[in-house]
C-alpha cells in the first residue's frame, strides 16, 4: 500500500505480488482504477474527468451518500463523493491489500443534513477479486433514513458488445421513461442505446460478458441494481466524457435506491460488491 499522488490528488495504491493493482482516491473514497493480475484496466475513469479535488470525478467507484441521484433535496448522489475521507486502517500482505476510509458528519455535511454519521468504506484487493464493503453507522440520538449506491463505472472494450447476465425477469424502473415499472424479459441486457434503469430485488450474481473475458458481480445488503450508460448525446453533452466516452463504460451499480434504508441510532448497516475478474 503506497501514498500516491494521482494527477494531484492524495491516493492509495494497493497492489499484490502477483500483480493486482487499484487506486482509491482520498476525494469520494473513489475506487479510480482496477487491474486484476495479468489483465487490463476494468474501471472506466473519464480522460477528461475534472479531478480538482471540488468537482465529483466522472469514472471510477463514486460512493453515492446519503442520496442516490436527485431523489431528495441534497445535491445529486449526495455529498460523500466530494468530501474528502480519512485513512482509518491499511493492512497488506504478499496477497492482499486492504484499506479501510472513513468519512464522518462535520459542520458541512450538517449543514445539508442534519444526521450524525460514520461511513466507513473497505476496499480489498485479493486475486482477482475487488471487494468494496460500506458500513453506514448511526452515531446520533435519532433515526434516519438514506438511498446510497456504488455508482460502479466498468471498463468495457466496447459497450454494444457487451452483454450482462443475471436479471432476466426482475422488475427495473426506467429512468428514461419516468419511472415506469417494467419487467425484464430478455436473457441478457444488452446497451443499444441510453439506459438508465434501477432493477429491484436483485439476489442473483451478476455476469458482465465481453468477447474475451467477464466478471462476476455479486452484492449483499444493497437491494437494487442501477444499468446507465449515457449513450451519444447525452455523452456528448457531459463536459468530463469524452464524445465516444460512453463506448467505453457500462455503469453497473450496487444500490439502495428505490426503498430508502431507515437505520436507528446507534445501528450500523453493511453493503458489499465483489468483482471477480474472469
Ligand atoms: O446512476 C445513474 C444516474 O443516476 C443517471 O441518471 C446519470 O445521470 C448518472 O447517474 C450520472 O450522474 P452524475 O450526477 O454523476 O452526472
Amino acid at each position: 500500500i503506497e501514498h500516491i499522488d494521482f494527477h494531484g490528488l492524495p491516493a492509495l495504491s494497493l497492489s499484490t505480488r502477483a500483480g493486482a493493482r487499484a487506486v482509491v482516491s482520498l476525494f469520494g473514497g473513489q475506487v479510480l482504477s482496477w487491474t486484476p493480475p495479468g489483465g487490463g484496466e476494468r474501471i472506466y475513469l473519464s480522460p477528461t474527468a475534472v479531478l480538482d479535488g471540488h468537482t465529483p470525478i466522472r469514472g471510477g467507484i463514486p460512493v453515492c451518500f446519503p442520496q442516490f441521484a436527485a431523489q431528495g433535496a441534497l445535491p445529486r448522489h449526495g455529498f460523500a463523493r466530494n468530501a474528502i475521507w480519512q485513512v482509518e486502517t491499511e493492512r497488506s500482505d504478499d496477497d492482499f491489500a486492504l484499506v479501510t476510509l472513513g468519512l464522518r458528519d462535520d459542520v458541512a455535511s450538517r449543514a445539508l443534513w442534519p444526521h450524525a454519521f460514520h461511513v466507513e468504506l473497505g476496499i480489498l484487493v485479493e486475486d482477482s477479486r475487488l471487494d468494496i464493503e460500506i458500513e453506514i453507522e448511526n452515531t446520533g440520538d435519532a433515526a434516519f433514513e438514506f438511498t446510497a449506491a456504488l455508482h460502479t463505472y466498468l471498463a468495457v472494450r466496447e459497450v454494444e458488445e457487451s452483454r450482462l447476465e443475471g436479471l432476466h425477469g426482475h422488475m427495473f424502473h426506467d429512468m428514461n421513461a419516468d419511472g415506469q415499472v417494467m419487467r425484464e424479459s430478455g436473457d441478457v441486457v444488452l446497451v443499444e442505446g441510453e439506459v438508465d434503469r434501477i432493477y429491484r430485488d436483485v439476489k442473483r450474481p451478476l455476469l458482465l460478458r465481453e468477447y474475451d473475458r467477464s466478471l462476476g458481480i455479486n452484492t449483499e445488503g444493497f437491494p437494487d441494481v442501477v444499468v446507465w450508460n449515457p449513450w451519444e448525446e447525452r455523452s456528448a453533452a457531459l463536459p468530463d466524457m469524452p464524445n465516444d466516452g460512453f463506448r467505453r463504460m457500462l455503469c453497473v451499480e450496487a444500490a439502495a435506491a428505490v426503498v430508502p434504508v431507515t437505520l436507528p441510532a446507534g445501528k450500523i448497516w453493511l453493503g458489499r460488491q465483489t468483482m471477480v475478474a474472469l
